[in-house]
């Protein structure tokens, strides 16, 4: 899909949704290296254009479920950023009043059906929803986000056949990004794209480029318009990179330095930026305003979390357990 195939809005829209992860996430790196981040964090740098590919041929009633590595998902489907930093920060502010951090953000108002910490947990989650909407009648998609090394999880080939029989609405986007922590998919799967497995379950399967938001967007618009014709999910792998390590802790020393340079030359953001200067979409000061903007934003959220208190201690317990928990 070229840009003079989509409408400048539509563009713009997705030029600063990726920016806004970016931005989101390099200031979330740096308030970890001051300390004020407890736990770890997952980052999805590098792998912006996946989440705002998928979720811009989304509707706003359509659901999500996210991973681990989940800010991109959450910030792309519409989660507030002040709300979704107090969480990191461990806030009472935050969208689990602090008491979750970075892998379980979840907000409901967007139809976000939340992260989680166990790997391929998501893929029956997302069955059991898109279950829920095609009794419901409703024409709503569920993009159920997941890694190449949850590909390799049981729950994976169930969830795909489950939902390949039934003709539920889902997406299933794995995002390959060549590793499951420090073990390199190639050395642990035959395959060389996850994507041709679809056929194995009697469903379509497609390759993206994960780097480039348009390509993304293309082959998730055609996705979504099959499922909500009644044709059953789709298996979108889309090839990748993290540009840091899999946690905050991990240095990534196991990837080759050629590696690397090659996908650090593939940065999606500078890709889309470029191209929307190249095809007179936005001029280089317009693109600089949209950053700007987005800055802003984020360092309001930063400053909202940084200002929040944390939760008292009697609020460990509250939301824990059905009703609301054993606070007294
Ligand atoms: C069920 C389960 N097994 C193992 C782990 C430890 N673990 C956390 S992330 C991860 C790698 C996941 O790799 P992938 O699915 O490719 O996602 P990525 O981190 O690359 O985004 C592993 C093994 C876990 N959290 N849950
Ligand atoms: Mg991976």
């Amino acid at each position: 899909m070229k840009p003079s195939d989509i409408p400048k809005e539509k563009l713009v829209e997705m030029y600063e949704g990726i920016l806004k992860i970016r931005r989101f996430e390099e200031k979330v790196w740096d308030l970890f290296g001051q300390n004020k981040v407890p736990g770890t964090i997952h980052l999805y740098l590098g792998e912006e254009a996946v989440a705002v590919g998928v979720c811009s041929a989304l509707r706003g009633k359509d659901y999500v479920v996210s991973t681990h590595r989940g800010h991109g998902h959450c910030i792309a489907k519409g989660a507030q950023l002040d709300k979704m930093m107090a969480e990191l920060l461990g806030k009472k502010t935050g969208y689990c009043r602090g008491k979750g951090g970075s892998m379980h953000i979840t907000d409901a108002k967007v139809n976000l059906l939340g992260a989680t910490g166990v790997v391929g947990s998501g893929l029956p989650l997302a069955v059991g929803a898109a279950l829920a909407v095609k009794l419901q009648k409703t024409d709503q998609v569920v993009a159920c986000f997941f890694g190449d090394g949850a590909s390799n999880q049981g729950t994976f080939h169930e969830s795909l056949n489950l939902a390949a029989a039934w003709k539920l609405p889902v997406l299933f986007i794995c995002e390959n990004n060549l590793y499951a922590m420090g073990t390199r998919i190639s050395t642990v799967t035959a395959v060389g794209d996850i994507a041709t497995r679809a056929k194995g379950y009697g469903i379509a399967g497609e390759v993206a480029d994960g780097n480039d938001v348009l390509n993304v967007y293309d082959v998730a618009v055609k996705a979504t318009e099959r499922t909500r014709a009644g044709e059953g999910p789709t298996l979108i792998e889309c090839k990748t990179y993290r540009m840091k390590g899999h946690s905050r802790f991990d240095p990534a020393k196991y990837r080759p330095q050629e590696e690397f340079e090659r996908w650090m030359k593939r940065d999606p953001i500078e890709t889309m930026k470029k191209r929307l200067v190249e095809e007179k979409v936005l001029t280089e000061k317009e693109v600089e305003a949209v950053d700007e903007k987005v800055k802003a934003s984020v360092e309001r959220a930063a400053t909202f979390a940084l200002e929040s208190s944390y939760p008292e201690v009697e609020e460990a317990l509250r939301d824990v357990y059905a009703g609301e928990g054993s606070s007294s």
